[in-house]
């Protein structure tokens, strides 16, 4: 059957699937990467194979994950890019079409398929035990290749890993090197159990911790500190009648509190405690710390709804201002009775969904913060560009989160930023001393770029930019693994 995205209008210009796998050896580089840059830059994202079964779905969502590498060594770098082999990729491969249905709504697929998991893997990567996972919320781990990219399978840490589901933003303890990791709606579809777990860097569960959320909710991303565990809900929820409906897996009810539940590093479940607090999505957490009887954590959020792509539960229109997703630090009393939490706003200006840091400083004392954002301000080249002057993530801020300074690095004016990625300089490198990497969008000359500017000197623009000479697939996260962790890694 001939294949048409037309009746998807997110699958437009940069956001169009690719739909081929590459190698490109020896890339075309402007500037020089620098010569202590030795890893590779994987990064993931939706790319689907068929259009959706239906015009509601979350496409940006359920498009089938395709993983992309830079390997980058001796001032080189090597492109290759693969899917990850689903079930739902190889049956709908198989048929020539798209046979499964809406986002995490099984019962909407084809009747044949029903059986097979739907899941994309499409959301982040993580590399634990010299094993490499491409990530997301609704399933195991797909474990992938670091060289050739194949897909290995799912893994369930040699049957110890009992959740169904692994987040997509498990952290790594900088001073243990253990994984620390969750899933939600860990014993099926609507549940509300999550399971926690710490797996040791040489790839084993060291412990679990099983609990029930308040509310079944979209359950994103964790924060840690030395001394807790954070999770929190979103008024993401879903139900019964809501999948039986045939809708995508998550409604905004606004009406429902966040949750954030704080559990004590080694605590039993009953020891975790939960606050309250208003309508908030924090999708991506920041980092925490914990201070005495208070637990801050500073994490980017919107007042409501940040995809419009899931619906407002009430029927009600989506409101795009209250979707606007800016830092704010969370103040958590454990010394005070009261559910509440303290909330402040940081840097107003810099809007940005998708933020990282030195990640060699989750859990500990730290001070920068990196997030992509558009500036306005810029110069930007509407001919090449088209409409989208004041929506393109055009640069990528370092945040003192200490000091309050924002240092930015500008990408141009015909191009767009993909979430970014800091590497630092050398093992020993001090907090924020390092690199900034990250995926461009070159509109003018419809090739993606991966970027590389040095992260303590943003204002000068890039080092180097490795030149694709297509337009890559899109992306959601990204993750470095240091040379020191790969395996040899010379493409054949
Ligand atoms: C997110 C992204 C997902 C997903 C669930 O950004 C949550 C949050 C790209 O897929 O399935
Ligand atoms: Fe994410």
């Amino acid at each position: 059957m001939a294949v048409s995205f037309k009746s998807d209008p997110t699958a437009r210009g940069f956001f169009a699937p690719t739909r081929f796998e590459a190698d490109v050896f020896d890339c075309e580089v402007e500037g020089k990467i620098p010569a202590d840059l030795n890893g590779a830059f994987y990064r993931i994202g939706p790319d689907p194979l068929y259009p959706p079964k239906f015009k509601d779905d979350a496409s940006l969502f359920h498009g089938d994950g395709q993983v992309g590498m830079f390997r980058i060594a001796n001032g080189n770098c090597d492109y290759r890019s693969r899917y990850v082999r689903t079930p739902r990729y190889i049956a709908d491969r198989k048929a020539r079409k798209q046979r499964f249905g809406n986002y995490r709504n099984d019962a909407t697929g084809d009747p044949g398929v029903r059986g097979l998991h739907s899941t994309v893997a499409n959301t982040a990567l993580v590399h634990n035990a010299g094993r490499l996972f491409a990530l997301k919320e609704d399933s195991l781990p797909w474990q992938v290749d670091p060289n050739t990219l194949a897909t290995l399978g799912t893994w369930d840490f040699n049957g110890k890993y009992a959740s169904k589901t692994f987040s997509a933003h498990p952290k790594i303890d900088p001073l243990t090197g253990d994984l620390l990791t969750f899933g939600y709606e860990a014993t099926g579809l609507l549940s509300n159990d999550v399971f926690f777990y710490v797996i040791g860097k040489d790839g084993h569960v060291k412990s679990e911790v099983r609990f029930k959320a308040p509310i079944l909710s979209m359950m994103h991303d964790m924060a840690i500190t030395r001394e807790h565990i954070i999770f929190n809900t979103c008024g993401f929820t879903s139900n019964k009648a809501w999948l039986d409906a045939g809708k995508v897996h998550w409604g905004w009810d606004s009406t429902i509190p966040t949750y954030v539940g704080i559990l004590p590093r080694d605590g039993p479940a009953r020891d975790i405690r939960w606050f309250k607090g208003p309508e908030r999505a924090a999708i991506h957490l920041l980092n925490a710390e914990t201070r005495g009887n208070k637990v801050i954590v500073e994490t980017p959020a919107s007042d409501a709804n940040p995809f419009p792509f899931f619906p407002q539960m009430d029927g009600s229109a989506w409101n795009p201002a209250k979707a606007r997703t800016v830092l704010r630090r969370w103040t958590f009393d454990l010394a005070s009775k009261k559910d509440s939490w303290e909330e402040e706003i940081l840097f107003p200006d810099i809007a940005g969904a998708l933020p990282r840091i030195d990640e060699r400083f989750w859990s500990l004392p730290y001070r920068y913060g990196f997030v992509g954002y558009s500036d306005a301000s810029r110069p930007f080249d509407e001919k090449r560009g088209g409409n989208l002057k004041g929506r393109v993530t055009n640069c990528y801020a370092r945040l003192d989160l200490k000091g309050g300074q924002v240092a930015s690095y500008f990408a141009g004016d015909t191009h767009s930023l993909s979430e970014v990625q800091f590497v630092p300089r050398h093992r020993g490198a001090a907090e924020g001393d390092g690199y900034l990497l990250g995926v461009a969008a070159n509109y003018a000359e419809t090739c993606s770029e991966l970027i590389i500017a040095d992260a303590t000197r943003l204002a000068d623009g890039d080092v180097a930019r490795v030149k694709l000479p297509f337009r890559a697939h899109t992306q959601v996260h990204g993750w470095w693994v240091d040379a020191a962790d790969l395996p040899l890694c010379d493409p054949d």
